[in-house]
């Protein structure tokens, strides 16, 4: 319950897969948010393992992502007590729910997804049905826990869009069923830019390792990405459309020292880039300081996460089993 309005708290939901070592993308994209959330907000966060294998895992590499990836949600300031912390492979009624809602999805519609359309053209050799239905376990993912909110950064917006047009669909079959839920996108933050293409998102599967700043990268490695992330000609630190390197350091600042746009152009105001870029990674060095530190507590002691992480699979399961029979009942299956 809400204590001051005495009405249910929001169900909110998100997940992030354990692809690699998270950035600073994922950060303010998503995780900040998600810690923002907690205290008021009825949270699940979970760890999108199922997801990760569309694109091929070498699996010892692909197991210590997940636990890198559990440690990451704890060392970022999620809650066990609070929020219910999960990984996605251990509630089967993901893989379940994804079959029959994949029944209510066309081929047109996933056809048009950007994600599938980029990631078929980086991963040539494998493009496999899991990739072409990501979208649909997505949606399972969501519409499992009833979430009303949804926090993700923009590239998610589109799957968003999906999800809701699934959940549509079934509700006009068989009534109201299936909570529609809402993107929660940050204003700023929602789209990093790599550092070294400001026209692309920053992105943890870069093999530019200079393009991406992650979250557990040393003090000299974020100083040294932030002093060789490109700009431009201008000598200005002012947002302007079609300035996407300066735009994007901007953003970055504005969102990590919570100032706006315009007091980050205000401080900076007739110095140079060289500065500038020293600021933002100072600011990013302390951001990241106590996350790091945490994390190394954390990752320590797998047998611990694995405690946490099966008690938050245990609650889950207990909604999402509830919602699959309710799905199933209303299709016509005898349970
Ligand atoms: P990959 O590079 O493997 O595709 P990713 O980092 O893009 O991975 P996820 O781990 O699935 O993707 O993303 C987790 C969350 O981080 C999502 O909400 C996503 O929108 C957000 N996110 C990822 N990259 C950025 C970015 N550059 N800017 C803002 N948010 C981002
Ligand atoms: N596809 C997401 C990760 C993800 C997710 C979710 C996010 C998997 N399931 C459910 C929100 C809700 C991504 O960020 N690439």
């Amino acid at each position: 319950m809400n204590e001051t309005t005495n009405t249910p708290k929001k169900r909110v939901l998100s997940g992030i897969q354990p692809s690699g070592v998270l950035t600073l993308g994922n950060y303010l994209g998503a995780l900040k948010n998600w810690k923002a959330m907690q205290s008021e907000f009825d949270c699940l966060f979970m760890v999108a393992d199922l997801h990760t294998i569309t694109i091929r895992q070498e699996p010892a590499k692909f197991r210590q992502q997940i636990y890198n990836t559990a440690a990451m949600l704890l060392s970022i300031g999620l809650d066990p007590s609070q929020s219910t912390l999960f990984i996605q492979s251990h509630v089967a009624a993901h893989a379940q729910l994804c079959w029959i809602l994949s029944c209510y999805t066309q081929f047109g519609e996933l056809s048009r997804m950007t994600q599938f359309k980029e990631k078929s053209q980086k991963h040539a050799d494998n493009v496999n049905a899991g990739l072409f239905s990501y979208p649909v376990l997505m949606a399972a993912d969501i519409l499992l826990y009833a979430s009303d909110l949804v926090p993700v950064g923009h590239d998610q917006k589109q799957h968003l869009e999906i999800s809701r047009n699934i959940a549509t669909r079934f509700n006009n079959c068989y009534g109201d069923v299936l909570t529609i839920p809402e993107p929660y996108i940050p204003k700023i933050g929602a789209r990093v830019m790599s550092l070294q293409n400001p026209t692309k998102k920053m992105s943890k599967s870069d093999e530019n390792v200079n393009a991406w700043v992650g979250i557990v990268d040393s003090p000299d490695d974020i100083l040294r990405k932030f002093k060789r992330a490109v700009t431009d000609s201008e000598g200005c630190i002012r947002m302007q459309p079609g300035r996407d390197a300066i735009n994007n350091l901007i953003s970055i600042y504005s969102t990590v020292t919570g100032k706006s746009p315009e007091q980050v152009e205000q401080q900076f105001e007739g110095k140079g880039y060289g500065e500038f870029k020293v600021a933002i990674a100072e600011a990013v060095i302390e951001e990241f300081r106590p996350i790091r530190e945490n994390f190394e507590y954390y990752i320590k002691d797998k047998k611990e996460l694995e405690r946490i992480f099966k008690a938050g699979a245990e609650s889950a399961a207990h909604i999402a089993n509830r919602q699959v029979g309710k799905v199933m009942k209303k299709i016509g299956f005898v349970l």
